[in-house]
């Protein structure tokens, strides 16, 4: 739980502790030092398809974020972009910011796709499991989207514009835990230094890892 110099009503994040998605939003909270409660949300095991969730979020996933006023929020980066306004992790021109959402985008259309799916396969799927056929063709378009990131940080320290923000984050969440889904970055020294120096600012909070059983899956899996 984050600090206590937070805006408004506490919040409510429904969240999954393994998924990036729902990381990226724990991340950026516990930077803001902003208050919020968390429901462990566990949906590799259904969680967020019963009837009550869905009554919430018809799109069945986490993260949602309640915002302690009656309102809900879906969509990562969405949540993200919300949380950030009036902060230093959103850029205030409006070139960066445009920028800043060209590579949120890109993560959920070009890097989640593989590089969370090719993970999620290896930890939360049985070892006979169809999709493991996937895999393959999943490493391959991952392994693309870290060349595109690779390039970018050739010549930039960051993915928000001047600083660090909610693009950094967005991208860091997946790409850090890569190597779970058989995606090793040892190729990638750009994306390596740019992990350090994410990991270096303030409030940072890793990930919290797999459970034992997904561990062992990804063990045998990559
Ligand atoms: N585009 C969404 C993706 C969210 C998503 O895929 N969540 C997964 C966990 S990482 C989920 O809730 N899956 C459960 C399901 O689809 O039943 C976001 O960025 O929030």
């Amino acid at each position: 739980m984050a600090g206590t110099k937070g805006r408004g009503a506490v919040i409510t994040v429904h969240g999954f502790s393994p998924s990036g998605n729902c990381h990226k939003v724990r991340l950026l909270l516990e930077q803001l030092g902003r208050p919020y409660r968390w429901v462990e949300t566990d949906s590799a095991r259904g969680a967020t398809r019963t009837p009550e969730y869905l009554a919430r979020n018809p799109n069945g996933k986490v993260p949602m974020l309640e915002t302690g006023d009656g309102r809900v929020l879906v969509e990562s980066n969405a949540i993200l972009h919300w949380l950030a306004q009036d902060t230093p992790y959103w850029p205030t021109d409006a070139w960066q910011q445009s920028h800043a959402l060209a590579w949120m985008f890109f993560e959920q259309y070009s890097h989640e796709p593989y590089v969370a799916v090719a993970r999620f396969i290896c930890g939360w799927t049985p070892a006979d499991s169809p999709r493991r056929a996937d895999l393959p063709a999943l490493r391959d378009k991952g392994h693309a989207a870290l060349a595109v990131m690779e390039r970018h940080l050739a010549d930039h320290d960051w993915f928000s514009g001047a600083g660090y923000g909610i693009a950094d984050i967005a991208l860091f969440a997946y790409t850090r835990v890569a190597p779970e889904g058989g995606i090793p970055l040892e190729g990638y020294p750009a994306i390596t230094r740019w992990l350090a120096r994410v990991e270096a600012m303030p409030g940072f909070m890793p990930m919290p890892p797999p459970d034992a059983e997904a561990a062992a899956r990804i063990a045998q899996s990559t």
